[in-house]
């Protein structure tokens, strides 16, 4: 596992090679699993947090081809404002939620779908949920997570995928970079 998300770099270059530098985002309610994805990835010699006023983003670079921005969403009105800034030039979107966290699912379907919907975020953005958590008990397999989170009604608009995974192991992130790699390629054609 370690070799194959050592690769992370190459994936995300063979897709972003020529282009301008591409931003990610990762996204997800608070405990979704997003700072440990980051630091599984190995890419945490270069996370830097900036505090904003309620706001803290966490940027990582793998290479100079691509940026990983990550917050949490959800919550606070008022610092929305604040999230569009970072929509722009969105090539990609990873969207963490906590599989086992039932009660939760019908917020991060909202703010899912409040990111898509937002003026400033790129139309037909690439989409991969990541069914974070699939180690507790009750967690929702990606399937059922899809229809939680009426991904459905997407079709048409945004290529999308679920992911199962473990943060904490680290299984299934580099499944996820690797078809949001693909995804992105196949819509720039
Ligand atoms: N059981 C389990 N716990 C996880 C997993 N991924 C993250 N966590 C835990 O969930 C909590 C929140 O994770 P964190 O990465 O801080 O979430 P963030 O708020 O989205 O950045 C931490 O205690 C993590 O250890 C997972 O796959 N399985
Ligand atoms: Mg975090």
């Amino acid at each position: 596992m370690g070799l194959m998300i050592s690769k992370l770099g190459d994936i995300l270059m063979s897709s972003f090679k020529g282009g301008n530098p591409s931003r990610i985002l990762m996204l997800g309610l608070d405990a979704a699993g997003k700072t440990t994805i980051l630091y599984k990835l190995k890419l945490n010699e270069t996370v830097t947090t900036i505090p904003t006023i309620g706001f803290n983003v966490e940027e990582v670079s793998p290479n100079r081809q691509v940026s990983f921005t990550v917050w949490d969403v959800g919550g606070q009105d008022k610092i929305r404002c604040l999230w569009r800034h970072y929509y722009q030039g969105t090539e990609g979107l990873i969207f963490v939620v906590d599989s086992a966290d039932r009660s939760r699912f019908e917020e991060a379907r909202e703010e899912l779908f409040a990111i898509l919907e937002s003026d400033e975020m790129t139309r037909g953005v690439p989409l991969c949920v990541i069914a974070n958590k699939q180690d507790l008990p009750g967690s929702l397999s990606p399937s059922s997570l899809a229809d939680a989170l009426c991904l459905h009604k997407l079709n048409g608009r945004n290529p999308w995928h679920v992911q199962a995974a473990q943060a904490t192991t680290g299984q299934g992130l580099y499944e996820c970079v690797d078809e949001l790699a693909s995804m992105i390629k196949k819509s720039k054609r």
